[in-house]
């Protein structure tokens, strides 16, 4: 039966002592290159603006002409306190937009829905035209700035295992639709499918205090079912941050928190829009900010633009490694759906190797080194029945971690033992469950790989408790 994930039905590479056709069948390779986009190189996109069609603090979004799409300039402005401070460094809105092309391309190449498509010069990008969502979503691995202030009992930079998501509703000089606010970008509370969403002041302890103003959500909401949205866009602000968190961790800095802004496209489909630059988080770096707080901090602005154009440049590495999990079987009886199915979107990675290593040891030794020397981020599953030597010998000859799954341990349990008692130097790990298997390699590959990172992760906090240290 022809296996659920993505196949390459010609062999990928030949082999010099078998030749294609006769290894060909043993195996599908699947292309899996490292899929963020290139940087548009010089931005050879020559493009008429057309109208402007909204202008912020630190953006301007404009029309482009022929086009469905627009493009979002960035200017060289920088403000804090809701505007309370304002400078202008020269080079901010290119660095600006480099940072947000960066991000958006790694949360693209993982699958994440981005109102991006490419950068179109130095100061600006090509999105989607997207109705905005009024609200600033928040997500925090550590408790800094405004969280401090809310919650006095944190210490700073106290670490939540599960991630604090909070919505902010986006206000503008104290007001929402005539109403006077005590504070801009009140803190909300809102459950789900509710009619109401409480409004607090986001600089004062929220423990015992009464909200200073309650909406309905028909006073909020521009879409007729927008409560339906608040999962979704939890869902994606979580996912985005695991991305960069690990990210980030791979370039040495640690995201502490970051706001995020949501938007409809023209067909209704809800996109992680607006930008995601250096005013957008925070991230320390030997524990420091690198991000505006700089600025908010008062620092120079000679050291504020350093920063940005660090910022600019690290994420810039930003990346997806290539990697390869190669589920190696002894026979074609060994069916490989569990290992895909445990797999799910990750499915495109994984290489399928049908080949006995008791019968057939050299050419088995040639396929292994051949795929390693390709991609050498790989782990190996060995999935093999009865007498389990593959596992042990994959193990013994290759640099990479080698997971053997005993296929027919439920009927025959002795054959565990064939791959469990190994010799010195066959470091193979072995795992009764391929769904466990599938895991662990994914573990292992996830230290580089931020989508794998963010897949593992997010597992895992659905059932994470946040505990505080008082
Ligand atoms: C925000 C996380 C941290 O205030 C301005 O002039 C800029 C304004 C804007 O127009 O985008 N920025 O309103 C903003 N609010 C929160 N954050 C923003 N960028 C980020 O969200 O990473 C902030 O950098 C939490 O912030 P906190 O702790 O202040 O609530």
């Amino acid at each position: 039966m022809e296996p659920a994930f993505s196949v390459l039905k010609s062999p990928g590479f030949a082999l010099d002592d078998g030749g294609p056709n006769h290894y060909g069948r043993r195996f599908f390779s699947p292309e899996q290159d490292d899929p963020v986009d290139a940087p548009t190189a010089g931005h050879p996109k020559a493009l008429s603006l057309g109208a402007l069609v909204t202008e912020g603090k630190t953006k301007k979004i404009f029309r482009i002409n022929g086009s469905d799409l627009v493009s979002v300039v960035a200017k060289d402005d920088i403000t804090a306190g809701d505007g309370a401070k304002h400078d202008v460094i020269p080079d901010k809105g290119q660095l600006a937009t480099a940072t947000t092309c960066n991000v958006f391309r790694l949360l693209k190449a993982c699958g994440l829905p981005v109102a991006f498509e490419e950068q179109n010069s130095a100061t600006s990008f090509i999105a989607p035209p997207c109705t905005m969502l009024p609200y600033e979503v928040v997500v925090r691995r550590e408790a800094h700035g405004s969280a401090l202030k809310r919650s006095p009992h944190y210490a700073k930079g106290q670490l939540f295992p599960k991630l604090l998501v909070e919505f902010y509703l986006k206000t503008k000089d104290k007001d929402w639709k005539g109403k006077p606010l005590v504070a801009d970008d009140p803190y909300m509370q809102y459950e789900d499918g509710g009619a109401q969403i409480k409004l607090f002041n986001p600089a004062k302890p929220i423990i015992g205090s009464e909200p200073f103003m309650t909406l309905s959500t028909a006073d909020v909401f521009s879409h007729p079912e927008e409560y339906k949205f608040f999962p979704e866009m939890r869902k994606i602000a979580r996912q985005a941050f695991l991305i960069l968190e690990r990210a980030w961790a791979l370039e040495g800095g640690t995201l502490v928190d970051y706001k995020v802004e949501f938007g409809f496209d023209a067909k209704g489909t809800l996109l992680l829009a607006d930008v995601i630059d250096n005013d957008s988080w925070r991230v320390l770096a030997q524990g420091s900010y690198i991000d505006k707080q700089v600025y908010r901090d008062g620092g120079t602005l000679d050291t504020v633009a350093a920063k940005y154009r660090q910022v600019a440049e690290t994420t810039s590495h930003f990346r997806l490694p290539r990697q390869r999990i190669i589920l190696w079987r002894g026979s074609e009886s060994d069916k490989t759906d569990a290992f895909s199915a445990a797999l799910g979107d990750l499915k495109d990675m994984m290489t399928v190797v049908t080949c006995s290593i008791h019968k057939e040891p050299i050419a088995g030794a040639n396929i292994l080194n051949k795929l390693i020397q390709e991609v050498p981020d790989t782990v190996v599953i060995a999935f093999i029945g009865r007498s389990n030597g593959a596992g042990p010998v994959l193990s013994a000859q290759s640099t990479v971690p080698v997971i053997t799954v005993p296929a027919s341990a439920k009927d025959f349990p002795e054959d565990v033992w064939s791959c469990l008692r190994a010799p010195s130097k066959v470091p193979v790990m072995t795992v009764l469950e391929p769904s466990n298997a599938v895991l662990a390699t994914l573990q292992i590959l996830s230290a580089r790989n931020p989508r794998i990172y963010a897949a593992v992760r997010s597992e895992i906090e659905s059932r994470m408790v946040n505990t505080l240290t008082i």
